[in-house]
Formats: structure tokens, sequence, C-alpha cells
């Protein structure tokens, strides 16, 4: 490993991390060796996708020396409401809903915010189409169309290995995800997981049991970071019962509802929200139907949560 290109002169690695467990990382170093690794308090914010320095231990783990300066981070709060790190460097959201659980679409809104926070892209996944005919109402449907219409992919796929309709949607995602690094987020039981199998041939990634009630059980309790064979890397993280948007502005949860830019040069004010201003060119779109009602309203509610 000594003359790997990772390696600086005093004998210190660069790698990426791959996982987290508690104090203790898993840190892959180009090309294909691992190494754990135990970081200090210091580095409590270490994450998932972080570019690191690390030195070799004669006897057991290396240590964390260095996190490089991220391109950006997500982040949730614990259950203490501390802000922790999930993943670092994403180029991509990759946000999964399903037919059953049912879909978010509140929470889907906030993972679109907040990409667009991060200067991260996104793309809609509409895993489990098989429950389509059985499960999707018209307005659901109406709803997953209007993310296609702002300008969101959506995809829709059969993350199940033997399903017969699992060609397009699972080949579409993985061009889209090629050559970026990408984080599954979404709901527990909506199958991240699953869809990360499917997309990485040779990973058995545990996959969890769906309730009666199609709730999930928060199978996945790791975020780890996986090659994509073509390129790119995918993320593969805990779902969540629900994601708070991290503290922001009005202008950024304006700014995140990317549809309504077109608008709002429109709009009496130019610090206009949207919400009860007179001359407000967004609300008359809403009103008018060129821009979604009920995404209209879910913004309405983001809104009123901001001090
Ligand atoms: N019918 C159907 N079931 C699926 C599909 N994809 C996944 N499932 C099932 O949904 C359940 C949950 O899948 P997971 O992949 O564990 O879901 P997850 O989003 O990773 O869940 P967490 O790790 O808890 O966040 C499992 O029983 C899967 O077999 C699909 O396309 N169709
Ligand atoms: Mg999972
Ligand atoms: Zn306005």
């Amino acid at each position: 490993m000594s003359n790997n290109s990772s390696s600086t002169s005093s004998g210190q690695l660069q790698g990426r991390v791959i996982a987290r467990y508690g104090a203790e990382l898993l840190v892959e170093i180009p090309p294909h060796t691992r190494v754990r690794c135990t970081a200090k308090r210091k580095f409590d914010q270490v994450a998932c996708g972080d570019n690191v320095t690390i030195a070799l231990a004669e006897h057991g783990n290396a240590r964390l020396m260095d996190i490089a300066p991220r391109k950006n981070a997500l982040t949730r709060p614990d259950h203490r409401h501390r802000l922790k790190t999930i993943a670092a460097n994403i180029d991509q959201l990759v946000v999964v809903v399903s037919w059953r659980p049912a879909p978010f679409w509140e929470l889907l809104d906030r993972y679109l915010v907040t990409a667009h926070q991060l200067d991260a892209s996104a793309v809609v996944v509409m895993n489990k189409e098989d429950l389509a005919g059985q499960y999707a109402s018209a307005e659901a449907l109406e709803a997953l169309k209007e993310y296609a219409c702002i300008g969101y992919p959506v995809i829709r796929t059969v993350a199940m290995t033997d399903a017969v309709m699992q060609e397009g949607g699972l080949s579409d995602l993985q061009k889209i995800l090629n050559g970026k690094t990408n984080i599954l987020v979404g709901q527990s039981g909506v199958g991240k997981s699953s869809l990360a199998n499917a997309l990485l041939p040779d990973k058995e990634i545990m996959v969890g049991e769906i309730s009666q009630f199609g709730e999930g059980r928060h199978t996945t309790t790791t975020t780890t970071l996986y090659a994509l064979p073509g390129g790119g890397e995918l993320v593969d993280s805990p779902g969540v019962r629900d994601f708070v948007l991290p503290d922001i502005t009005k202008s950024q949860l304006r700014e995140g509802f990317r549809e309504y830019a077109a608008y709002s040069s429109g709009c009496k004010f130019n610090n206009c929200t949207h919400a009860h201003e007179p001359g407000c060119r967004v609300r008359e779109a809403v009103e008018m139907g060129e821009l979604a009602g009920r995404r209209y309203q879910r913004y309405l509610k983001l809104l009123a949560d901001i001090h």
C-alpha cells in the first residue's frame, strides 16, 4: 500500500468514509482497501461520504486525522434534537416513495427543498409500482404527475428481483444515478434497500418485512456508501418517520419550491412570500390551476412553521 497514490509523505492515507458505527468508521482507501478507523470526539460529525486522512497503527484501528472540506452535508436531528450529519458530499437525493406505505408528499416536498439547499439534484422514485393497481388513487397519481410537471425526474420502479416489470424503471434509475454520489432517502419500508440491492448486483443488503399496516420497521440502521457498477456511488440510509427541515429562511423555502421562480417576478412585492400578499402572481397561478394546489397548501404549511 506504500506506493499507493493515496498515501501521503507522512505515512498517512487518504480515503472515503463508507460507513460509520458510533466512533468507528469504515474507510475505503482506493482502489479496494478497507480500513477500520477510530474517530476522536472532535470529529463527532464525520459521516458517510466524507473524504478523510487517516493514520495506520501498528496494532488495532487506524486513526482519523482530518476531514476534507465538504461540498455539502445532509443532516437530521437526533432524538435529542441535535443535528446529526447523515452523509456528506452528496450530488443527488433520490427520494423514494411507494404505494404502500402510502406516499407522504409533505416529506417528499421537504426533501426537495433540502436538495435545493444542498445544491444537489433530486430524483423522485415511486417504488412498488406492482402495487399501483391496488393502492394508487387517482389523487395520488395526479400528485405524482405534478412533480414531473415541475421538472423533477419521476421514475417508477419495482425493486423485487423476480418482478417482470422491473426492467424499464430500474434501468432509467441506473442511468440517472451514473457517475454521481447519490443518497436514497425516504420513509421506512418504501424499499430503499431493495432498490440498492437491485442496483448493486453483488450486494445482499438487509431488507425488511413490511408490517400488516404497511408501515416499515426501520430495517436499515447504518448509512452505507456502495460503489455503483457503472461509476458513482449509492448511499443507503435508514428510513425516517418524519424529516424536519433544518433551519431555513422563508426565502430558502421559496427557492426550494422551484416552480414558483418563473412566477414570482410577477408578484407586486419582490419579497412576496406568496401567502397573503396582494398582487401575488404565484397565488393567482394556483387559483388558475397553472400551479398545483395541494403542493401550494403544503408550501403554506411549511411557511407557517418558519418564524
Ligand atoms: N411489492 C413490492 N414490495 C417491495 C418492493 N420493493 C421493496 N418491497 C418490500 O418492501 C419492504 C421494505 O423494503 P426495504 O427495502 O427494507 O425498505 P427500506 O426503505 O430500506 O426500509 P428502512 O431500511 O426501514 O428505511 C420489504 O418487505 C420489501 O420486500 C416492490 O417494488 N414491490
Ligand atoms: Mg433499508
Ligand atoms: Zn407572490
